[in-house]
């Protein structure tokens, strides 16, 4: 069965454009409980942590760098089928691609500054909650 909760975070494009509020809206129009979320900045070597799973793709070292480049808003959420529902929320990795209304489409400067990430599975939301928060961040 789906889990009921997902990890996303608004990415340094985001952030620095002004657009917390407008996609923080957006998620909880879209029935998304708001359970974590803090603003916080990614050092390079926690960004290459965080994103240890594309190590070996050619991006990589650019990823880190612009995860690293400025402030961040990580949140945990909530609600029935979460990872799925915000996947297509949010939309393609590649804003050109992704469905018009969703937020990368909306809001997603590149693929690589693509405003907001999402986790892809139910391990992965409990790896990346656990990465930015304690027990006692959560409600
Ligand atoms: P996702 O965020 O839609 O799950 P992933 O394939 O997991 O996409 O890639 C992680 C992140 O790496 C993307 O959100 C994007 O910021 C960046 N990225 C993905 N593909 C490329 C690329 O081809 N060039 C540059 N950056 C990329
Ligand atoms: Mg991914």
């Amino acid at each position: 069965m789906a889990g009921n909760r997902t990890f996303t975070m608004l990415k340094p494009d985001a952030v620095t454009a002004g657009n917390i509020g407008a996609i923080t809206k957006m998620i909880e129009e879209a029935g998304f409980k708001i359970v974590a979320m803090k603003k916080t900045r990614l050092s390079s070597e926690l960004a290459g942590k965080f994103y240890e799973v594309h190590k070996a793709r050619p991006f990589y070292g650019e990823l880190c760098s612009y995860m690293s480049s400025g402030a961040i808003v990580p949140m945990i959420l909530e609600k029935d089928n979460a990872v799925e529902d915000f996947r297509t929320l949010i939309g393609a990795t590649d804003p050109k691609k992704a469905a018009p209304g969703t937020i990368r489409a909306l809001f997603a400067k590149s693929i690589d500054a693509n405003a907001i990430h999402g986790s892809d599975s139910d391990a992965n939301a409990e790896i990346e909650s656990n990465f930015f928060f304690s027990q006692f961040e959560r409600f």
